[in-house]
C-alpha cells in the first residue's frame, strides 16, 4: 500500500494509526482461530480503503440515482458476472452491507409479515438473523425450529423433515454459524418441496469452501443463496445474495430501496477483487488446506481428551463442548487469549449455560490456513489449548505459552510491509 495514505493518517490522527498498528501486530502476533474471521489480501484491503467510498451510487448498473456513476456500473457489473461465474448462478445482489441484512432482504422480497418459517436454533448452530424472538425477523414472521440430535450432534434430516410437515412453513432456511458439519443440499430442497416452500441457504460461513469446491454448492437447490464475503472466502466485510432469475427483480427491490440507500462501492470494488482471486487455482488448495487443518485441530483436540459435538469437523470449524468441565467457555477463551490464543466462546446444543457465558469454544481454521500455518501447526496449536485452558496453568503458565505462540507467529507474517505509524 501507498506509503503516503499511512503518512498523512499518522500526522492527522496519530491516536488512531498507533491504534491500527497496535491491532497489526496483535493480528500478527496472536494466533486466530475466530472461524468467521480472516485476513484479506493487500489488494482487498486497498480497493476497500479507496476513493470510491466517496461515491453515492444508490441504483443499479444502468439505472442510477446520481449523476457519476460511470465507473461505477463498471466495478459493480464486473463484482456480478464473477460471483455468478463463481458460484454458478442466475442472478447477483452484491449491495448488502452484511450478512443480516441479505437475510432481510431475502425476506422482505419473498414473504408477507407473519409468514412462517422454519430454521436452525441459535444454540444449535444456527443465526440470530434466522429469527431469533430479539431479532427483527423473530418479530415479523412466525419463525419456528430444528436443532441437532442429541445423540449425534448432526442433523437429523427425518427430524426436519417432520418439523416442516407440522408447521407448513413458506420458508425453510438451511445453514448457520457454527455446524461443523458437511451440508446436502438435495434433501433439504426435497423436504422444501414437500410442503411447497421456499428454500434459502445461509452459506455464510462455507461460502469460500463452496467456491474453492471443497463443499457441495447449494445453486441447484435453493430459491435464494446468502453469505458474507469475510469469512472462508477471504473478502472484505459485506454480503451477497444470490437467486434464481424469477426471484431477481423482488431481491434487488428488496435490498435497494427496500432496506439500503447508497451501495459502499470500496467494498463493492474489493468484492470483485476476492472474487478474482477466488478464481484462481490456489484459492482450490488453500480451501482444501483449511478443511485439512481443522480436521488436524480437532484430532488434536480429540487426543488431548476434549468432546467435539458430533465428534469432528467435516469444514473449517469444530465445537469443544466442555459442558462435562468446572470451567465455561468464556472462562476457556479467556484464558486462551492470555495465552496468545483468540478462540470464541459458543454455546454448544442443549447448553445449560447462558449465551453470554456458553459452554463451548468453536475454534477454526480459515485465519491460520491463510497465513500459511499447516497440521503441525495445528497439532501444537491444540496441544497449547489443552494447557491454557486450565486453570491450574496460572498466569505464569499462559504467559510462557504466550511467547512460544508468538514466536510460531513469526514465521508466518500476515502483511510484513504494512506499518500505519510511518
Ligand atoms: N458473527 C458471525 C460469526 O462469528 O459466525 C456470524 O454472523
Amino acid at each position: 500500500m501507498s506509503d503516503i495514505f499511512h503518512r498523512s493518517l499518522n500526522a492527522i490522527d496519530p491516536e488512531i494509526g498507533a491504534l491500527m498498528n497496535a491491532d497489526l501486530k496483535r493480528q500478527q502476533d496472536q494466533i486466530v482461530l475466530i472461524p468467521s474471521e480472516n485476513y484479506a489480501s493487500p489488494a482487498v484491503l486497498l480497493a476497500q480503503g479507496s476513493v470510491l467510498g466517496n461515491k453515492y451510487a444508490e441504483g443499479y448498473p444502468g439505472k442510477r440515482y446520481y449523476n457519476g456513476c460511470e465507473h461505477m456500473d463498471g466495478i459493480e457489473q464486473l463484482a456480478i458476472d464473477r460471483v455468478k461465474a463463481l458460484f454458478g448462478a442466475d442472478h447477483a445482489n452484491v449491495q448488502p452491507h452484511s450478512g443480516s441484512q441479505a437475510n432481510v432482504a431475502a425476506f422482505l422480497a419473498l414473504l408477507e409479515p407473519g409468514d412462517r418459517i422454519v430454521s436452525m436454533k441459535l444454540d444449535h448452530g444456527g443465526h440470530l438473523s434466522h429469527g431469533i424472538p430479539a431479532n427483527l425477523a423473530g418479530k415479523l414472521y412466525d419463525v419456528q425450529f430444528y436443532g441437532v440430535n442429541q445423540e449425534t450432534g448432526r442433523i437429523d434430516l427425518n427430524e426436519v423433515a417432520d418439523i416442516v410437515k407440522r408447521h407448513q412453513p413458506k420458508m425453510v432456511i438451511v445453514g448457520g454459524s457454527a455446524y461443523p458439519r458437511t451440508l446436502d443440499f438435495k434433501p433439504w430442497r426435497e423436504i422444501a418441496d414437500s410442503v411447497g416452500a421456499l428454500l434459502l441457504a445461509d452459506v455464510a460461513h462455507i461460502a469460500g469452501l463452496i467456491a474453492g469446491d471443497a463443499h457441495p454448492n447449494p445453486i441447484p437447490y435453493a430459491d435464494v443463496v446468502t453469505f458474507t464475503t469475510h469469512k472462508t472466502l477471504r473478502g472484505p466485510r459485506g454480503a451477497v445474495i444470490l437467486c434464481k432469475e424469477a426471484h431477481a427483480e423482488a431481491i434487488d427491490k428488496a435490498i435497494f430501496p427496500g432496506l439500503q440507500g447508497g451501495p459502499f462501492m470500496q467494498s463493492i470494488a474489493a468484492r470483485a477483487v476476492n472474487f478474482k482471486e477466488a478464481m484462481e487455482p490456489e484459492f482450490k488448495t488453500y480451501q482444501r488446506q483449511i478443511i485439512a487443518n481443522a480436521a488436524a485441530m480437532a484430532a488434536g483436540l480429540v487426543v488431548e481428551g476434549f468432546d467435539l459435538i458430533s465428534g469432528g469437523t467435516d469444514n473449517h470449524l469444530m465445537l469443544v463442548d466442555l459442558s462435562e468441565r468446572a470451567y465455561s467457555g468464556r472462562q476457556a477463551a479467556d484464558r486462551c487469549e492470555e495465552a496468545g490464543i483468540v478462540v470464541n466462546r459458543n454455546t454448544v446444543p442443549f447448553d445449560r449455560r447462558s449465551a453470554f457465558i456458553t459452554s463451548g469454544l468453536r475454534p477454526g481454521s480459515p485465519a491460520t490456513t491463510t497465513r500459511g500455518m499447516k497440521e503441525t501447526e495445528m497439532r501444537q496449536i491444540a496441544k497449547w489449548i489443552a494447557v491454557a485452558v486450565q486453570k491450574d496453568t496460572g498466569s505464569k503458565g499462559r504467559a510462557k505459552i504466550k511467547e512460544e505462540v508468538r514466536e510460531m507467529c513469526a514465521r508466518f507474517p500476515i502483511y510484513p510491509d504494512l506499518d500505519y505509524t510511518v
